[in-house]
């Protein structure tokens, strides 16, 4: 079991627990009663698999027998970095089930984020996909394994090369422990890196249900909800608000699509009639554009979600006439709070707000830079505390000072204001990182790696206004000697084993940066002070 560096305070906790928010529910009893209540229904559906949820708990109960036969000891770390797959499933409720704790990698991590957070968490395990997107997955781990000697248990959904294959995992044997401790660690989720590389999130049983079990009760699902899982299961969004927890704990169905791309979500719509999907604006503005073309029947969509990135009215207003659904903008994070507008809403409340809190327990603050709040309906920082947010990162002192206050506020690091309804409308952020298309890229990390080209002094990264992505990425560079090319600069970041959403998609070299202030500049007043100039001159 890894220790709650903070965990909740008794008082918050039994309130938490009075209030009928957290149930003493675990992964493992979950999983179980799912399987007694909903045992013939169809939990699972991907490629050419349909699983049920009595044959989901099988192939978990499998899972962990032979997690643990491969020498794992419950407690130990394993990262998971698979994509849209049933096995995604039964691989971590085989991990829940053998006290095993995964740590959540996206699909598009590479060998730097793979290997920081196998550091980080002291991982032992990994489990990849064969293949995904004409990448080798084999390939990573090896560099990994390389750099992480203490990940010594590979194991491969696919063909597995020099490691273990899932498939064959086999644990006649082993004696499986029993149910977890509810407010201990379930899993480690990874931040969006506001600065630097991504934090790892401890989330436990409690917290994490109840937001999952709240959200699918705020979305309406039922058994009959069919959920198409469009962006990566691992990331928060479609994992938890309700994603596929949310749809499982209610008894529904999730459609694991390889890719959002509405080629191949539109047919999958049609052929298993999904009921509500979660999407990235950029998607959700690709989807529509493609929904025009009514190739598909779409018909059977009820809720569209967008959320990750600012979702803009004017695109909002769009869902329901195109779509012909529900559109509920989500504003949350792996760190905790999340808001949702809600179904019966008025329009205007659904198109022009960011939506409000999961629980009457959620705290809010707005506040200006001073600490003080901001008078209603002004713009602030957010800050919040609540029965399904983290109080600590795992194994970073220096993040935690940074982003908890005293009293166990976390700082998300955005700007909001709260309309008279109590809603949520976001307004822009706190901290220097690129919300691209949803996906977070600290400045401070890209800044790093490009810093490592001999013909680089100095490089800023800031977001810039994009038509499609919401918002790009440009680096800034001064060069020293001979000037390199932007594509060759880019080349070299791609060799720096990176996620490649974080490679800058606009490259401008500039003489110096100007410093008209006076004495040392912040970072953070150089890129604004960089973005003002150059989106003047455009
Ligand atoms: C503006 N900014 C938003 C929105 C997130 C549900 C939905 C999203 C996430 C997520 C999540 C936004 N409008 N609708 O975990 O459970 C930005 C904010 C926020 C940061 C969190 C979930 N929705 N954001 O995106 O941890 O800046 O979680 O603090 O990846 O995304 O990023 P992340």
């Amino acid at each position: 079991m890894i220790p709650l560096l903070q965990p909740f305070p008794t008082d918050a906790a039994e309130r938490y627990r009075r209030a009928g928010h957290w149930r003493g529910e675990t992964f493992p009893g979950m999983l179980r009663q799912l399987a007694s209540r909903h045992s013939s229904r169809t939990a699972v559906v991907g490629g050419e698999q349909r699983w049920t949820y009595a044959e989901l708990a099988i192939h978990a109960e499998q899972a962990a027998a032979g997690f643990l036969a491969l020498g794992l000891n419950p407690g130990d770390r394993v990262v998971v970095q698979l994509p849209n797959i049933p096995e995604f499933l039964s691989v971590v409720f085989g991990l829940f089930r053998a006290g095993l704790i995964p740590v959540y990698a996206l699909p598009a991590h590479r060998a730097v984020e793979v290997v920081h957070f196998a550091r980080t968490a002291e991982a032992r395990g990994y489990v990849i996909a064969e293949r995904h997107e004409g990448f080798d997955y084999r390939d990573l781990a090896e560099e990994v394994c390389r750099q992480v000697p203490a990940l010594d248990t590979v194991v491969v959904v696919g063909e597995a090369g020099p490691f273990t294959s899932f498939a064959g995992l086999d644990g006649a044997v082993v004696a499986l422990p029993g149910d977890p401790d509810p407010s201990s660690v379930a899993f480690l989720q990874i931040s969006g890196g506001s600065t630097g590389l991504s934090k790892l999130i401890p989330r436990t049983h409690d917290d994490y249900i109840y937001s999952f079990r709240a959200s699918a009760e705020i979305c309406g699902l039922t058994p009959d909800s069919i959920y198409l899982a469009a962006l990566p299961v691992a990331h928060n969004f479609p994992m938890s608000s309700p994603g596929v927890f949310g749809v499982l704990y209610a008894g529904g169905t999730v459609v694991m699509s390889p890719s959002p791309s509405p080629e191949v979500a539109f047919p999958l719509i049609a052929r298993e009639k999904v009921t509500i999907t979660g999407l990235v604006p950029p998607l959700a503005l690709l989807w529509m554009q493609a929904a025009r073309k009514r190739t598909y029947d779409l018909s059977s969509l009820e809720v569209l979600q967008v959320g990750g990135a600012k979702f803009m009215p004017e695109a909002a207003r769009r869902v329901r006439p195109t779509l012909g659904c529900t559109l509920q903008q989500v504003f949350g994070m792996a760190e905790g709070l999340v808001n949702y507008t809600r179904l019966d809403d008025a329009e205007e409340i659904i198109v022009s707000t960011q939506g409000r809190p999961i629980s009457e327990d959620d705290e809010v603050l707005i506040l200006d830079d001073s600490g003080q709040p901001v008078p209603e309906g002004e713009v602030g920082n957010l800050l919040a505390r609540g029965p399904y947010t983290i109080r600590a990162y795992h194994n970073n002192d220096g993040a935690n000072a940074r982003s908890f206050t005293p009293d166990g506020f976390y700082r998300t690091g955005d700007m909001v204001k709260r309309t008279p309804e109590g809603y949520l409308v976001v307004q822009g952020r706190a901290s220097d990182h690129i919300n691209r298309a949803g996906e977070k890229i600290s400045a401070e990390e890209i800044e790093d790696h490009l810093l490592a080209h001999p013909s680089v002094f100095d490089a800023a990264v800031v977001s810039l206004p994009d038509e499609f992505l919401g918002e790009r990425s440009c680096a800034f560079i001064i060069a020293q000697g001979e000037k390199p090319k932007a594509a060759a600069l880019k080349a070299f970041m791609r060799t720096r084993g990176l996620a490649d959403f974080k490679v800058p998609d606009q490259i401008v070299f500039v003489p110096a940066f100007e410093i008209t202030a006076v004495g040392k500049v912040s970072r953070k007043e150089l890129r604004a002070a960089l973005r003002r100039q150059f989106l003047a001159e455009q």
